[in-house]
């Protein structure tokens, strides 16, 4: 029995011939309640029809070429409506286009599961009406968790709940343990665990705000220092801010906290976000300098959704790219995000910069990215961030 087998499905696509066969693919896989429109404009109306009722459309098989209304411009009326069951599209068309729509319906908060090639192929079908239940299922990492407030944050803040967690990076070649991102977690007494992007804009509001990154690297350097004395080999990776690319003073903090700690430069990596925008390029590329001259590492954070990739590669001394998660999540199943990513290894090594994938989930990312070359994986699949005693178990564990 199939578990989606009583989710009530839309199918909208002016080609009777069309709609009869996907009607069809759909009572193969088992789905019992299916009704039709044949362009956007009925679909709206069966949508809002059902809206009141415990009757709702919870899945929308969309064609995206139709007469009156395209698929395009229903997304954008689904999304007025706060529509808040799954999509998936149909086309024959091709993948440019495709990934700009994923992107749009991403951007209006639709929950796309994916798109389908005409004729449809049941299976595949089957097998994206089978994330509908996987996405309702994941832990979710950007959301505050259920009932936190506020004031619980700020309450943490104050009181000492700023916390390192450690994600694991693997080497592609032989799937050994090579290096550790330190994250800034925040931790509420009753153990949740919260993002930055929720608690960041809170700091201003602290009765004595201390640089949270210090924080961070101090319990950073601290586990590093551990596991150099357990003598275990690592590379710790750092997250560090574009706002401090003109501060020496916050520059020579850093370097005298790596030197308090003992660390050798060459185990540290500092990540650089690409996202923010560098005030003044003449005083980052001073300070840059200055941290690879003493031996540190740099890395391009997120590469490939700031404004200026290429223009930062050509200025800054970097000697790591990390792809941006958002073009490794989903790759299996986008020649889009496949193209990109393969070329953006080809300029790594003509550059001769290592290269890290992150948001490696499943084992068919997994291989694909490692067949086009990169050296080293960050993501669900091979670890989530970890306390740093998690951490610590996984390395001693790897060690042995
Ligand atoms: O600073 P940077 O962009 O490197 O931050 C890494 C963030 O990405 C962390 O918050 C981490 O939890 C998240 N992340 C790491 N691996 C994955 C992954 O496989 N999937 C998703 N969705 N997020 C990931
Ligand atoms: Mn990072």
């Amino acid at each position: 029995m199939n578990e989606n087998s009583h989710v009530n499905v839309l199918v909208v696509e002016d080609h009777v011939f069309q709609q009869d066969y996907i009607c069809s693919c759909l009572r193969q896989i088992g789905i019992q309640h299916i009704v039709t429109a044949s362009d956007g404009y009925e679909a709206l109306h069966c949508i809002d029809e059902r809206y009141h009722s415990n009757d709702s459309i919870e899945l929308i098989v969309c064609d995206l070429k139709m007469p009156n209304m395209d698929g395009i411009a229903f997304m954008r009326y689904l999304a007025e409506r706060q529509f808040v069951g799954y999509l998936i599209i149909l086309t024959a068309m091709d993948s440019s286009i495709i990934s700009s729509v994923s992107q749009m319906a991403k951007k209006y908060q639709i929950k796309l599961l994916g798109s389908l090639h005409k004729p449809v192929d049941k299976l595949l079908l089957n097998s994206l009406m089978g994330k509908m239940h996987y996405k309702k299922d994941l832990p979710s990492d950007d959301g505050l968790p259920d009932g936190v407030v506020e004031s619980d944050l700020i309450h943490a803040l104050n009181n000492e709940g700023l916390f390192a967690y450690f994600q694991p990076k693997f080497s592609f070649s032989d799937e050994s343990v090579v290096g550790l991102e330190a994250l800034a977690r925040l931790v509420l007494p009753n153990g949740q665990v919260v993002l930055p992007e929720h608690f960041l804009h809170l700091y201003d509001r602290l009765d004595n705000a201390k640089s949270f990154e210090l924080t961070v690297y101090r319990q950073a350097f601290e586990l590093l220092r551990y596991l150099i004395n357990q003598r275990i080999p690592i590379r710790l990776s750092v997250n560090y801010s574009a706002s401090m690319l003109d501060n020496f003073e916050f520059y020579d903090s850093f370097v005298a906290l790596a030197e308090e700690y003992n660390i050798p430069p060459q185990s540290i990596t500092i990540e650089l976000t690409e996202k923010n925008i560098i005030k003044d390029p003449k005083l980052a590329i001073e300070l840059l300098s200055r941290f690879r001259v003493n031996g540190f590492n740099l890395s391009v954070d997120d590469f490939g959704t700031g404004y200026s990739s290429f223009k930062q590669l050509e200025l800054l001394p970097f000697n790591e790219l990390k792809v941006d998660k958002s073009f490794i999540v989903g790759i299996e199943f986008d020649a889009q995000k496949q193209a990109i990513v393969e070329s953006t290894v080809e300029l790594a090594h003509r550059l001769d910069l290592d290269i890290v994938a992150e948001g490696i989930e499943t084992r068919a990312a997994w291989d694909m990215v490692k067949a086009y070359g990169f050296d080293v994986c960050q993501g669900f699949l091979t670890g989530k961030p970890l306390s740093k005693g998690d951490a610590i178990l996984l390395l001693e564990k790897a060690d042995k």
